[in-house]
């Protein structure tokens, strides 16, 4: 098979070799598809990436922050003070993000309260919801940690008021863009618009996102199960039965394979890519986290929107659907079940019914 250059020569070109689709480039082809696009939300995704590329650069430097060139609480070769990287990253991102000129209202996990647009810059109808750097525990010890992020529309898209609260408190269904970034043995950016997910993976060498995983499915079913069972013994009555279900070899049956990172991030991505069911239920007999530890605003709803959109399921503890649930608040935390559809759907058979 025979190609152009740009220079317009003819090259040879085997049929197996693929095009190299940026993420850039499938942003504006997307764009291109929707009539009237105004190219805001393009640009925002921009921003978004622009800063997921920092935050990435510096989790690679993180050993040796830590071990070779002084902890992060140290003062640097120059003489800086360095950051912890959580901090850096949430920095990374709002600086980015919050003078895009896309945004009315920014929520982040590192912040109590919604992070307003500065005066001057150009106040646009998304609102982001982000966890900058989520599963931050586990930098120390080079595992794999994430960035999850939410966008809606705000609630008058004409408005040119700074964004409220109530404009970040959408339900999950309602999301026009959820996505994560992934730093582990490679870099990913996996999101969803509502019309499947697709995967990118960073090229260090190009600084470019390339497109890895196009129309991204979950297995139907897995033999992944992913859950603190050190937590164990505060799950209620149901959860527990649940566990002892899955890993029963009573007549002969095959046991689930346990696999837990402690990172979301990249607990899901695994579990959406080779199939299996993840589980962060509620404390029952502990005071500790009796609505469940996860954020509903900026990691369990992408999450599940992403899940959705990959042919799997994401429902709370009590069996309700994750993208249903109206938040009251910024910081408020769910339960998650979520992952592959027989998995889930085979939990929600051990959840007495209303
Ligand atoms: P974080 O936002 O403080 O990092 O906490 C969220 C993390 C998730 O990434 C992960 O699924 C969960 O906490 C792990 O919790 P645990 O250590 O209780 O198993
Ligand atoms: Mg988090």
């Amino acid at each position: 098979m025979k190609r152009k250059t740009i220079s317009g020569q003819l090259v040879n070109a085997s049929p197996k070799q693929k095009q190299l689709i940026s993420l850039s480039q499938f942003i504006i082809e997307e764009q291109l598809k929707i009539p009237y696009a105004s190219g805001e939300f393009s640009a925002l995704l921009n921003h978004l990436v622009y800063a997921a590329k920092i935050v990435g650069r510096e989790v690679r430097k993180a050993g040796l922050l830590d071990g070779i060139l002084g902890s992060t609480e140290d003062t640097n070769v120059q003489g800086e003070t360095q950051m912890k990287l959580d901090q850096y990253a949430d920095n990374a991102f709002n600086n980015s993000l919050k003078i895009c000129g896309h945004l009315c209202v920014l929520a982040s996990e590192e912040h109590e309260e919604v992070i307003q647009i500065p005066e001057g810059y150009a106040i646009g109808k998304y609102t982001m919801a982000i966890d900058p750097l989520d599963g931050s525990s586990n930098i120390d010890t080079n595992v794999s940690i994430g960035t999850i992020f939410s966008i809606h529309q705000r609630l008058d898209p004409g408005s040119k008021a700074p964004g409220e609260h109530k404009d970040l408190l959408q339900k999950g269904s309602k999301q026009i863009c959820a996505g994560y970034i992934i730093y582990g043995s490679s870099t990913m950016l996996v999101l969803t618009t509502g019309k499947g997910v697709t995967g990118f993976t960073l090229d260090p060498s190009l600084g470019e996102f390339l497109l890895s995983h196009p129309s991204m499915k979950t297995p139907e079913k897995g033999d992944i199960y992913s859950a603190n069972e050190g937590n164990a013994g505060y799950w209620s009555p149901e959860v527990q039965n649940y566990i002892s279900h899955i890993k029963s070899i009573e007549g002969g049956k095959k046991p689930k394979t346990g696999r837990y990172i402690g990172s979301l991030v990249a607990d899901v991505h695994r579990n959406l890519l080779k199939g299996g069911i993840f589980l962060y239920p509620n404390d029952t007999k502990s005071s500790k986290y009796p609505n469940g530890k996860l954020r509903l605003l900026y990691e369990a709803a992408p999450m599940a929107l992403i899940a959705e959109q990959a042919g799997g399921m994401a429902v709370t503890v009590k069996g309700e659907r994750v993208l249903d649930l109206q938040p009251t608040e910024l910081h408020e935390r769910t339960t998650l079940i979520i992952g592959s559809k027989n998995e889930v759907e085979e939990f929600l058979k051990f959840i007495p019914k209303k």
